[in-house]
């Protein structure tokens, strides 16, 4: 393996699939790619499975209906020591991505069609094994970061116990400490990437539960979406910076638990946006809301600074700034 190219994305995600072999109908093609593993769906709709088996072994499997992986209900790779890139396409997909340790990056684009997508109990930028050959300095200079992308139609995406690390050292034992460490470092213009994910047309459904993330930032995109999130849940560990855009039409988002020094959020133009913000902590915060007769309503929650839109012409509740 050429070092040099192995742990880089050497494009943006979605370019990078434009060399993988073209896959016949219901036959997911999957592959590994340096120390990434690969996924490219077809253009019909494709249910797949992904899930950890061992240190550094992946297990791609079909869920349901006519898919296959390369020809067979499943198949494992190994050594997966970078990250994990997915490309489902049109159709209507199911995705599940769980249980593991993914040592650089998630990426996934779920194309045009109304899909659902369920990540559940990762650690991403977490150490998992050091291939034979490479020096730790070299996979260890840029933490990890999620990238999750609906597209067109009306997708589900669905976020449960996720932690994203930020320049976790890649030595076994150490995932817990490097993230308190990690948070005692506050200062900017550090390497920490964002994680994003990203609705984009059509209505969307978002909910994110316990996510654990330096930088994050959720986006809507046009359609009538309904986002939930929950942030930072561990003591004294919250976002840096936290932004939401729910993009144009009527959506509603609820900010439950959500922990951030910097709160952004943006409810876009549109009639009767609502927002809802209980338990919410923030050094900064600021509602802003493009459209009119916009609905926030908050309680339990603090800030040290807290601006809210005019155009958010119902504000019930309270909002304590401290
Ligand atoms: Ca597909
Ligand atoms: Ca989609
Ligand atoms: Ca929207």
């Amino acid at each position: 393996m050429n070092k040099s190219q192995s742990c880089v994305f050497r494009a943006a995600c979605a370019a990078a699939f434009l060399a993988a072999p073209l896959a016949r109908g219901g036959n997911v093609n999957a592959y590994l790619d340096g120390g990434d593993l690969v996924i490219c769906g077809t253009s019909s709709a494709d249910n797949v499975g992904v899930r950890q088996i061992g240190p550094s072994t992946w297990r791609v499997s079909s869920l349901a209906g006519s898919t296959k992986i390369n020809g067979s209900s499943y198949q494992d790779f190994d050594p997966v020591y970078c990250g994990i890139r997915i490309d489902m396409k049109g159709g209507n997909d199911g995705l599940v991505v769980q249980d593991g340790i993914i040592p650089k990056s998630l990426c996934i684009y779920m194309g045009s069609g109304n899909d659902n997508v369920a990540l559940n109990n990762l650690t991403i930028g977490g150490y998992s094994i050091v291939a034979e050959g490479l020096q730790s300095e070299e996979v260890s200079s840029s933490g990890g970061y999620l990238r999750l992308k609906g597209d067109d139609g009306n997708d589900s995406l669905w976020v449960n116990n996720l932690v994203v690390l930020y320049n976790a050292y890649w030595s076994p034992n150490t995932v817990d400490s490097d993230l308190l460490t990690t948070k005692a470092q506050t200062s900017g213009g550090s390497s920490s990437k964002w994680s994003t994910i990203a609705g984009c047309s059509g209505n969307d459904r978002i909910v994110v539960q316990n996510f654990q993330v330096k930088k994050l930032e959720v986006t809507g995109g046009s359609g009538k979406d309904d986002v939930a999130v929950q942030v930072g849940s561990l003591p004294n560990f919250g976002c840096e910076r936290f932004c939401i855009d729910t993009g144009s039409d009527t959506d509603q988002l609820k900010l439950n638990m959500a922990f951030a020094e910097k709160l952004m959020v943006e409810v876009g133009p549109g009639k009767s946006d609502k927002v809802n913000v209980v338990g919410t902590f923030a050094d900064c915060a600021e509602f802003e809301d493009c459209g009119t007769n916009g609905f926030i309503t908050g309680a339990a929650s603090s800030f040290n600074s807290l601006w809210i839109d005019s155009n958010f012409t119902h504000v019930s509740g309270t909002f304590i700034t401290y």
